[in-house]
């Protein structure tokens, strides 16, 4: 019952099972898997795709023979697995040419091969058969202000995705762009830190028809917000194009714990809130396994996510089926028939019926709202005793 379904596009990046367990604090725990025995490890496991950074498949340092190399073989595992690739990206922060940003540098050589190494990286990603296209913009921020200016940063990050989204039409590539906002980690504080910051900045590019958001659970919880809201004023926009699904404890640095490992009830909600507005785009988990782990551990890891997932995914069911909570719930909206010539759209006469009416302010602030009960059923249901 909690097996993955294709259904619901589960994927992970390279990146996620392939993590060696470095920190800054330690070396590699893991042996680093080759790109084919990692598609063949989520293969095993019951994953849909695998998402990729160009660097992830082919070495920064890459021959263009290698890269053909490579890529072929890479296509060969994807082919005998069945797994697809629906997401790629550009590594545009591991490499020392990136310490102070890549779009956003104050040096045009490092913009202009940022812009040049995200092409190659679109070239790869169409090739194998990718329609989103994340922007991770690591790199793309300061420790001092002192350093750039925050506001010809914008204008630079945004030349760069009006230049890109030009030569993906250019190339009939077909992709959508996803913005993935992270507040800090590597930078003392990246731009664009919120995915309700990128929805804003959208608005004023060339092509916002073409570009929405990657929202990451981590990401947004370690700006002190409630993921759930950001994900459903992505959805509201029409613009929740991808989501990078991990867990994390507030105030932490950048944990990419495995989905449902911290918070189970945000996890919870963000599920329903998915199912119930039935996001139709890829399930993709960026998180990776403890550094406590070995190659088996690594696997647990994944198949915890997707089940997490599944297990979730029930609960939201057993919530939307639950007489008890559906009453409160259906209490709670209960339509006032004779308020609704007040209400909706603006026109004057509504404008001044409204003005004219009275309300029972007192009994309005009164009234009991059964949220403590409501609440404690969703707990009840989340530990399996309802
Ligand atoms: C990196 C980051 C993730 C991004 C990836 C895409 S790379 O692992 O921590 O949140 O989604 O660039
Ligand atoms: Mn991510
Ligand atoms: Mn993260």
């Amino acid at each position: 019952m909690y097996e993955p379904q294709p259904a619901y596009k589960f994927t992970f990046g390279l990146w996620t099972v392939g993590n060696v367990g470095r920190d800054p604090f330690g070396e590699p725990v893991r042996r680093a898997l080759s790109p084919v025995e990692i598609v063949h490890l989520l293969a095993d496991v019951g994953a849909w795709g695998v998402n990729l950074h160009d660097n992830d498949l082919v070495p920064i340092d890459a021959s263009p023979a290698e890269r053909d190399q490579l890529v072929r073989t890479f296509k060969a595992a994807l082919a005998e697995t069945g797994l697809v690739v629906p997401m790629a990206t550009t590594n545009l922060f591991s490499d020392p040419a990136f310490k102070d940003g890549a779009f956003t540098s104050n040096d045009p050589a490092v913009r202009a091969y940022a812009l040049q190494k995200t092409m190659r990286a679109m070239d790869l990603g169409a090739e194998l058969g990718a329609t989103t296209y994340v922007f991770w913009g690591g790199r793309e921020g300061a420790e001092s202000d002192a350093s750039k200016d925050p506001v010809e940063a914008l204008k630079r990050f945004r030349e760069a995705l009006n230049f890109l989204c030009d030569y993906s039409n250019d190339q009939g590539y077909g992709y959508r762009f996803a913005l993935e906002a992270k507040p800090n980690e590597p930078r003392g504080d990246i731009y664009l830190p919120t995915t309700g910051a990128m929805l804003g900045f959208i608005a004023t590019l060339d092509h916002p028809e073409m570009v929405g958001v990657n929202p990451e659970v981590a990401h947004e919880t370690m700006a002190g917000l409630n993921f759930v809201h950001a994900v459903a004023q992505a959805l509201d926009a029409g613009k929740l194009f991808h989501i990078d699904l991990n867990d994390q404890n507030s105030g932490r640095y950048d944990q990419d714990f495995r989905f449902g490992a911290h918070n189970y009830k945000q996890s919870f909600f963000l599920v329903k809130l998915l199912e119930d507005q039935q996001y139709a785009g890829p399930r993709h988990f960026d998180a990776h396994a403890y550094r406590s782990e070995d190659s088996a551990g690594v696997r647990d890891f994944a198949r915890g996510c997707m089940r997490s997932y599944m297990i979730l995914a029930a609960k939201a069911r057993q919530f939307n089926a639950d007489p008890e909570i559906q009453q409160l719930l259906a209490e709670l909206n209960a339509p006032q028939p004779e308020l609704t010539p007040l209400q909706g759209r603006y026109s004057r006469e509504r404008a001044q019926a409204l003005k004219a009416h009275t309300f029972d302010r007192q009994a309005l602030g009164q009234r009991g709202l059964g949220y403590e009960r409501l609440d404690q059923l969703v707990f009840e249901l989340l530990m399996g005793v309802r």
